[in-house]
């Protein structure tokens, strides 16, 4: 509250000890709360990531929270938000003196290791968007012990990068600031660019070897850039050049 500058997104604020998942308790309210509507926990006990794939969520320790989006587009538009909420979270972080890498479309990094994951999911009818659920994981300030042996390399806390306790608070303001301001244009022009300028400069991914995988397929490829409209340009071994929008990518050799 006090460190929000915003004229909805975190205006109100629902918070619990413990959920499962921020995200799915944020589908249940989506229909009846209003937008910028932001789910919190102190800790969750399924916490989710893409495909799948499980989230730890230690309690206290994190920023693990959902916010409702309602923006009036096709569904097709909603893979945008994930870049905007990682160019809010990115600038978010630079606001207190953490600088942070992109690696598109959904993790923040430091240090080459994962501090935050962006879980966004929709619901649709009609071709139209009813509701986005932007799910945000941070790592805050998890210690060692909270990362388990599949973890301990790949990610990290910014307590362990800084070497100091973060204040949650401060941070969660900050972020939603620039989410707002990211996100404004967006909904009312469909004008990205001031994300896609950050997704470009804060870039983890432009200029090495990747993996790409879509479906059952797995592919070497060097980044090139990000296109206008968020597409990872990719350049395949084979010399093709071709855009990918979503899914996932790994930096090769990490
Ligand atoms: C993500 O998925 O990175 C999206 C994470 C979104 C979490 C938020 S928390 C609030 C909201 N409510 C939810 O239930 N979810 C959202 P993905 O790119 O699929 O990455 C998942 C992978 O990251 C896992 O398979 C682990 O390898 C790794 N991982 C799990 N927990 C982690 C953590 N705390 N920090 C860093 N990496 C983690």
């Amino acid at each position: 509250e006090e460190y929000l500058t915003t004229d909805f997104i975190g205006r109100n604020v629902y918070y619990f000890d413990s959920l499962s998942s921020t995200n799915n308790k944020a589908k249940e309210m989506a229909l009846k709360e209003k937008e910028g509507t932001i789910i919190i926990a102190e800790e969750q006990t399924k916490g989710r990531g893409r495909l799948g794939r499980n989230w730890v969520s230690p309690k206290g320790k994190g920023i693990w929270m959902s916010i409702i989006l309602k923006p009036d587009m096709i569904p097709s538009e909603v893979a945008k938000l994930t870049l905007i909420g990682a160019a809010a979270i990115n600038r978010g972080l630079e606001a207190m003196g953490i600088n942070s890498y992109i690696k598109w479309p959904n993790d923040i990094l430091i240090e080459d290791k994962k501090v935050c994951g962006i879980l966004t999911e929709m619901s649709c009818e009609l071709n139209m968007i009813n509701y986005v659920i932007m799910g945000i994981g941070i790592n805050v300030n998890l210690d060692k012990e909270d990362f388990n042996r599949e973890l301990k390399d790949k990610a990290t806390s910014l307590k362990l990068v800084t070497g100091k306790k973060i204040d949650r608070k401060r941070l969660i303001g900050n972020i939603l600031n620039h989410l707002e301001n990211l996100y404004i244009p967006f909904k009312e022009r469909g004008d990205i660019s001031k994300t896609i300028r950050i997704s470009r400069e804060k870039s983890i991914l432009i200029g090495r070897e990747i993996r790409v995988i879509t479906g059952d397929k797995e592919l070497i490829g060097k980044a090139l850039s990000i296109d206008d409209e968020g597409q990872l340009v990719v350049e395949f071994k084979d010399g093709r050049v071709e855009k990918v929008f979503s899914g996932e990518v790994s930096i090769r050799g990490l």
